[in-house]
């Protein structure tokens, strides 16, 4: 006697569509079910390590990859010497002042910022605000001056901008130079007796930076 006719069932992660097998893709990542247990991704995620990449483009699908903004800095600070002895000696302020430029710098500070993106992935923007500080105080090292400011110290703001840049893709980066005169036009008397007393600290410091990250 001829055995009842059984249909054949599809094996695990197949599903019968018409008369064949097909592979199933649970989370609809383009990536079969099973290939996805192979790999070891979610089959019911389509982006296992919740980065920027679904499973099927993230060449490390169970590494979250991110983009990192690093930034090296190099400040030069260079002192009109002449000029702050004239201002020590009491001869810039007031009447005696009247010869002077005021546009003449007492201090040019330089900075060069090189900046790169470190991470194995890219960021499609980055921005950031570059703000000048004078604190009434002097500071061995910029390291013991981002301390104080980190941890609060009294700082006023000489100067300010902000900066964009478009897609940094991973090795890559830009690099920023900036540069501030201290002049008797643009500084304040606060500051500018701080200086006159050689109890002052410049220093340029990156803040608010916004940047595409996923770690
Ligand atoms: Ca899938
Ligand atoms: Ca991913």
């Amino acid at each position: 006697m001829d055995s009842q006719y059984q249909p054949k069932a599809c094996p695990t992660d197949y599903d019968c569509m018409g008369n064949s097998c097909k592979a199933r893709d649970s989370d609809s990542d383009g990536l079969p079910d099973y290939l996805e247990k192979q790999r070891g991704t979610d089959p019911l995620n389509p982006n296992t390590d919740g980065d920027r990449y679904n499973d099927a483009q993230d060449p490390q699908p169970t590494i979250k990859n991110s983009a990192k903004i690093n930034y090296t800095v190099k400040a030069e600070q260079q002192a009109n010497t002449a000029l702050l002895l004239t201002a020590a000696a009491g001869c810039l302020i007031g009447a005696c002042g009247a010869g002077v430029d005021p546009n003449v710098a007492l201090q040019k500070y330089v900075w060069t910022f090189q900046f790169t993106n470190t991470g194995d992935d890219y960021t499609q923007s980055y921005s950031a605000d570059f703000i000048i500080y004078n604190l009434p105080q002097k500071f061995n090292n910029r390291a013991e001056c981002l301390a104080a400011i980190a941890a609060g110290a009294e700082k006023t703001e000489l100067y300010r901008e902000r900066f964009t840049s478009g897609t940094i893709t991973a090795g890559s980066g830009f690099s920023k130079q900036f540069s501030y005169d201290l002049t008797l036009f643009n500084i304040p008397q606060k500051i500018l007796k701080n200086l006159l007393n050689q109890g002052d600290s410049t220093i340029g410091v990156i803040e608010n930076e916004q940047y595409e990250k996923y770690a």
